[in-house]
């Protein structure tokens, strides 16, 4: 009779995960005009007048608010553009990105 022989190897558990998305946030400051953060939401995040104006008020009443979740590249390079172009202009203006949950 034939033996068969169990190898050992190697049990591959068949996980796969999302990668990680980030948060871009918009945090107040006290010198960027309201209107200059809309214009900001509404060119590098594609946000429409009404969510442009949502973010905004509750970024400058509670101090920060998330502005959109994106893969990380995507999230570092619009916080980067955003950030900068309100440099360009003088303002303060800031965006940070954190990994979600
Ligand atoms: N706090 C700013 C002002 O009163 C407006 C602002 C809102 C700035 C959200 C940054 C983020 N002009």
């Amino acid at each position: 009779m034939p033996q068969t022989t169990t190898v050992p190897g190697t049990v591959t558990k068949p996980k796969v995960e999302r990668p990680r998305r980030y948060k871009v946030i918009l945090l107040n400051d006290d010198y960027t005009p309201r209107e200059f953060v809309v214009l900001v939401l509404r060119a590098v995040f594609r946000l429409n007048d009404d969510q442009a104006q949502v973010v905004m008020v509750t970024a400058h009443q509670k101090g920060a608010c998330v502005v959109a979740v994106f893969p990380k590249d995507v999230a570092e390079t619009k916080a980067s553009e955003a950030t900068d172009l309100a440099k360009a202009e003088g303002y303060p203006l800031l965006f940070s990105t954190e990994p979600e949950d």
